[in-house]
């Protein structure tokens, strides 16, 4: 996990196809299962009351959560527990990828079935949006969308892969971006299927 220069950049977002071996990827996908076992997935709904399709839990000081009251990052999962901590593989995954920011305070857990996806949005709920966002895929493939900073106009595709690291950053911190789909049945990282994003964030203020 040490190459300094991503593979590719789309829309100024960087990409490091593989960046994480297999191995390392179950050693994760082991960690995520801690995690989920020390703060369950939640079926988070917005402020509507429209249920999300992906199941979300986090870990580290803050967490990234969404319900009737709307969203925003809280310390702890709903439970009542604090989250916890961000496992050191990923640590060590951000210091790789963007080694001049800070620590993150913040891992988000994405899981995707086959039928989930997630609309065009922006990251920009973190107090200091000039940190970066750093995004790992692990499972099935997921067809990633980029658009613009701005909203509305053309959009690029391109597929996501377990192992697969992307980072928001500079010019492109804020920039729209989706998954449009899954393909099922792509991966056998985790046996029942389907797809987990991480998303390492600095959302608090600076400490
Ligand atoms: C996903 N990713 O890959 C959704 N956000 O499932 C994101 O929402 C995302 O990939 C911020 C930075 C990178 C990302
Ligand atoms: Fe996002």
């Amino acid at each position: 996990m040490d190459r300094a220069d991503p593979d590719l950049v789309v829309r100024g977002v960087g990409i490091w196809r593989g960046l994480v071996p297999p191995a390392a990827q179950s050693a994760l996908v082991a960690d995520l299962r801690a995690v989920a076992e020390a703060a369950p997935f939640l079926r988070p709904v917005t402020r509507r009351g429209q249920a999300l399709s992906v199941r979300m839990t986090s870990a580290g000081a803050l967490g990234w959560i969404t319900d009737r009251r709307g969203y925003r990052y809280e310390p702890r999962h709903p439970s009542g527990a604090a989250w916890p901590p961000i496992p050191d593989r990923l640590l060590r995954l951000w210091a790789a990828v963007v080694p001049d920011a800070p620590p993150p305070d913040s891992c988000l857990v994405n899981f995707y079935d086959a039928a989930a996806r997630m609309g065009l949005h922006q990251d920009c709920d973190e107090a200091d949006l000039t940190q970066p966002v750093v995004s790992l895929s692990l499972g099935d493939d997921a067809l990633f969308r980029l658009g613009s900073v701005a909203r509305g106009g053309r959009t690029e595709s391109l597929w996501l892969h377990s192992g697969d690291v992307a980072v928001l950053a500079g010019a492109a911190r804020l920039i729209h971006h989706g998954i449009d789909r899954i393909r099922g049945g792509s991966s056998s990282l985790l046996p029942e299927g389907g797809r987990i994003n991480v998303t390492l964030r600095v959302a608090g203020p600076p400490r």
